[in-house]
């Protein structure tokens, strides 16, 4: 693979409402890492970069930490859309400023596209046929998120020559090997995590913060959650090799930010949580940890809470997801009302503050009734957490999905835009969008006007 060309594109968003709650497209940097690993030449361009010098006015705002906006232009909404009372937007650089950035690169014998949420992809289609205009002899490989779970879209409409599903590390190089007839230098082993090179972080432009993957797959099945459909298997690295990696970007790239994109990372602590926080201490990098995806409130320990506060987690998101033990047990038994408040009073005597702690409540589940949700909100703020309102997104291949199906007003499985949370895809009579709003209301400020006010929030 020596020599080859290698072009890695994060794809535009298109939604009602986008922001960088830490979110950098990891799973493609791991690509991008490991094909430099065998002596490709490789480039990213990402739609969602900010500030961009190609683009006028005010850059988006960035908070401290990490997290901030993203570039917008308001676009009409897909006709499959129309009529639903909110403002459609296309988050990140003008085609012109992509084009601009396409044209410093030259023609790449491959272009990677990456996806996530598989309502945006819109952006997707949009960044292969930008792509394929401009570098019409580049074959194209899409995978992610999108690509896996809704694969058969993505081969009938995303105009790519490759769609590949699930974890792309040894896809990738098997399909880029067979069109160079050239077989790998490095193959990783996908069940040692610590086989894989660090993520092309370098590539990332300003780079402000890290994401890092301490380990891959759920050992849950909750039936809300696509995680075993993306990666299967629970596999976890090395703690101290880990902590290598916090303290590679923290030494060579004065990165002092961290979010945790792990599903799992509290499970069995004694084996990675806990030695990698302590090896944190030990070495005192004095960097800051944040998990805007939730933590498993169940293994909250009083020395796993203390060990986050020594260790620098600043930004600490709880999954309780409902407060009805009847639907917590339906949905996957993950948590129950009495480990949740086990969990913040060991984050309290740790010295974490209550209200900092943002708790994840589902709303519009399949059948949910807005009563279960204002419950759910008003026990979570009895407990002095602060409660954080996701809207479902229904997903294929889950075990909600059928009766999502069932449900919906919308025929969910005929396109992936109708998978998106803003819609409320199963809203019904029980909890419509006006209830909703109440929710909201309930739940207090709104998780945009939380995050304006720096103390990060549930991802809008
Ligand atoms: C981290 C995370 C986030 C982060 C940000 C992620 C980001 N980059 O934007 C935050 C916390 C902000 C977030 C928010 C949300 N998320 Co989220 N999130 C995840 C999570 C846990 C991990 C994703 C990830 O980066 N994994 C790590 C990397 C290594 O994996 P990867 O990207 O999949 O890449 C691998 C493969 O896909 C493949 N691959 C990737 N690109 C390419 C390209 C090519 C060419 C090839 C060959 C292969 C390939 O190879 C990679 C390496 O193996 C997933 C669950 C999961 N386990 O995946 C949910 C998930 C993606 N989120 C989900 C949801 C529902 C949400 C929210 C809507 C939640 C809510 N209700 O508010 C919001 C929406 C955000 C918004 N509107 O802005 C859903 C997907 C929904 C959908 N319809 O697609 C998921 C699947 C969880 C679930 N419920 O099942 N999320």
């Amino acid at each position: 693979m020596k020599g080859k060309r290698v072009l890695l594109v994060n794809p535009w968003i298109y939604d009602f409402a986008a922001y960088d709650l830490w979110a950098k497209p990891l799973g493609l940097l791991f690509l991008g890492a490991l094909l430099r690993l065998n002596g490709c030449e490789v480039s990213f361009v990402d739609c969602l970069k900010a500030p961009h010098e190609q683009m006028g006015g005010k850059p988006p705002k960035a908070h401290p930490g990490g997290h901030g906006k993203f570039y917008r232009q308001i676009v009409d909404s897909p006709a499959l859309l129309k009529g639903f009372p909110r403002r459609y937007g296309r988050y990140g650089i003008s085609r012109e400023a992509f084009y601009h950035d396409l044209g410093k690169i030259g023609e790449p014998d491959a272009v990677l596209v990456t996806s996530q949420m598989t309502y945006w992809y819109p952006g997707v289609h949009e960044a292969v046929r930008c792509v394929r205009e401009a570098f019409p002899r580049a074959v194209v490989l899409l995978g992610g998120i999108y690509a896996t779970l809704c694969g058969g879209h993505a081969g009938k409409h995303a105009g790519a020559d490759h769609v590949l599903c699930g974890e792309g590390e040894l896809e990738a190089l098997r399909v880029l090997g067979r069109l160079w007839r050239t077989s790998p230098g490095y193959c990783p082993d996908m069940d040692n995590l610590d086989s894989l090179p660090y993520p092309l972080f370098d590539l990332v432009e300003p780079l402000r913060y890290v994401c890092i993957q301490t380990s891959r797959g759920c050992p849950f099945r909750c039936t809300y959650c696509a995680s075993h459909l993306l990666a299967s298997g629970l596999r976890v690295r090395d703690p101290h090799k880990a902590v290598d990696e916090v303290e590679h970007w923290h030494r060579r790239y004065q990165i002092d930010d961290f979010a945790l994109y792990d599903d799992a990372f509290l499970f069995r602590s004694q084996r990675f949580a806990l030695p990698f926080m302590q090896e944190i201490v030990q070495r005192r990098l004095g960097v800051r940890f944040h998990c805007p995806n939730a933590l498993h409130a169940r293994y909250l320990s009083p020395e796993v809470a203390s060990a986050m506060k020594e260790s620098g987690f600043a930004t600490i998101r709880l999954g309780l997801e409902t407060s009805d033990p009847v639907l917590q047990e339906k949905t996957g038994g993950k948590v129950s009302n009495d480990e949740l408040l086990h969990a913040l009073e060991n984050l309290s005597r740790a010295g974490f503050d209550p209200s900092d702690i943002g708790v994840y409540i589902l709303c519009g589940l399949p059948g949910q009734h807005a009563r279960e949700v204002l419950d759910a909100v008003e026990f979570v703020r009895s407990s002095g957490a602060r409660p954080v309102i996701t809207e479902y997104s229904p997903l294929p291949g889950t075990g909600m999905w059928e009766e999502a199906l069932r449900f919906s007003r919308y025929p969910l499985d005929e396109d992936p835009l109708f998978h998106n949370n803003t819609l409320l895809p199963c809203a019904w009579e029980g909890l419509d969008l006006s209830m909703y709003r109440e929710i909201r209301l309930a739940a207090g400020r709104s998780a945009s006007s939380a995050l304006a006010a720096g103390k990060g929030a549930g991802p809008e």
